[in-house]
C-alpha cells in the first residue's frame, strides 16, 4: 500500500500577488475573496485539496506590508505567523512588479522547511524570457527549494506545482474529511463576498475601512428562502453616505451582487438586507477587531 501525505502549505507575498486567487485555482472553488485592491484578504483562510494518496492543505495569508493602523498590524501578525506552523511555504510575486519583498525574505531565513519562489501573473508577460529575468533577479536573495512561473489566473502549471510540491509532502494522515474545502463557515464566507463586492465598488479609503458581520440568519420556510441580516461598519458619516449612493442605488447594486453569488456558491436562496452603521476608529480597537472576526483567534 502507497504511503499517505499530508501537510500543511502557507501562501505568502505582498498583497495584490494573487494569493487568493492561487488557492481559488488550486482547489476549484472560491473560498477566499480577490480583487484588484491591495489588502484585500484580512485572515488565515485554509484550502483542503484531498487526492487518494495526499491532502494538502493550503493556507491563504493577508498580503505582508508594515500598515500603520492596528488592523494593517494585526494582518500582517497573522501573515508572518502563518509560516511557523507550515510544512511549508509558497512565496508569491507578481512578475510584473517584485521588489520591496526584502523584509519578507527575512522572515524565511528564521525557519528550516522548503521555501518556492511562485512567480504568479506570467499571462501578462510578453516575452517568456523576462521569467528568467526575474529568476535571475531572486537568486542570491534566498536559497529558495524550486521556481515554479504560474498563472493563477488562467491555471497555467498548477498541476506542475502540485506535482513539485508532492515529494515534500510529508507522511501523514487525513487531518481534514475527504469532502471539506475550506475551514471557513458559511457565515464568515457571506460575509466576504459582502465585502468583496464593496471593495469592486468604492475606492480610496472606504475599502480599507469596511468590516462585514453577518447579525441574524434565519430561515423562512413561507418564503423558501434564508433571510440574513448584514452589518456594514464604517469609519465615518460620509463613507456611509458613499456606500449607500444616491437614492441607496450603490448599496442596492452591492447587495444584488453579494446575494446572486452567495446563491450560487452555497447553493441557498437567501435574502439579503445589508445595515450600514459607522463606528469611529474601529480599525484600532482590539475589542472591535475581535468582534468583526479579525485575529488570530478567528
Ligand atoms: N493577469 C493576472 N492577474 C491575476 C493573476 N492572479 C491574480 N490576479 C489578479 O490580481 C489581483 C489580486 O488578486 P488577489 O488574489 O486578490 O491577490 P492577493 O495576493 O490575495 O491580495 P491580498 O489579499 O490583498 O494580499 C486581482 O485583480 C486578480 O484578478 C494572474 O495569474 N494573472
Ligand atoms: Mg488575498
Amino acid at each position: 500500500m502507497n504511503k499517505h501525505q499530508s501537510g500543511f502549505i502557507a501562501i505568502v507575498g505582498r498583497p495584490n500577488v494573487g494569493k487568493s486567487t492561487l488557492i481559488n485555482a488550486l482547489i476549484g472553488e472560491k473560498i477566499a475573496i480577490m480583487s484588484p485592491k491591495p489588502q484585500t484578504t484580512r485572515n488565515r483562510i485554509m484550502g483542503v485539496y484531498t487526492q487518494p494518496d495526499f491532502q494538502m492543505v493550503f493556507v491563504d495569508t493577508p498580503g505582508m506590508h508594515k500598515g500603520k493602523d492596528l488592523l494593517n498590524k494585526t494582518i500582517d501578525k497573522i501573515a508572518v505567523s502563518s509560516i511557523k506552523d507550515v510544512d511549508m511555504v509558497l512565496f508569491v510575486v507578481d512578475s510584473k512588479k517584485g521588489s520591496a519583498e526584502d523584509h519578507i525574505i527575512s522572515y524565511f531565513k528564521s525557519i528550516d522547511i522548503p521555501v518556492f519562489l511562485l512567480i504568479n501573473k506570467i499571462d501578462t508577460l510578453k516575452n517568456k524570457s523576462e521569467i528568467d529575468e526575474i529568476i535571475i533577479s531572486y537568486l542570491n536573495s534566498y536559497p529558495f527549494e524550486g521556481v515554479i512561473p504560474v498563472s493563477a489566473k488562467d491555471h497555467t502549471y498548477l498541476d506542475k506545482l502540485v506535482e513539485i510540491l508532492l515529494p515534500h509532502l510529508p507522511e501523514g494522515p487525513l487531518f481534514f474529511p475527504e469532502e471539506m474545502k475550506s475551514d471557513q463557515s458559511e457565515n464568515q464566507l457571506m460575509s466576504e463576498l459582502i465585502r468583496e463586492k464593496i471593495l469592486y465598488h468604492t475606492e480610496q479609503e472606504v475599502p480599507h475601512s469596511v468590516a462585514v458581520v453577518i447579525e441574524s440568519l434565519e430561515e423562512n420556510e413561507a418564503m423558501n428562502t434564508i433571510d440574513v441580516q448584514a452589518l456594514i461598519i464604517v469609519e465615518r458619516t460620509t463613507q456611509k453616505q458613499i456606500l449607500i449612493g444616491k437614492s441607496g442605488e450603490k448599496i442596492k447594486k452591492i447587495g444584488t451582487e453579494a446575494r446572486k453569488e452567495i446563491n450560487q456558491i452555497l447553493n441557498t436562496k437567501v435574502h439579503l438586507t445589508l445595515w450600514v452603521k459607522v463606528k469611529k476608529d474601529w480599525r484600532n480597537r482590539p475589542e472591535d477587531l475581535r468582534s468583526f472576526g479579525i485575529g488570530e483567534d478567528s
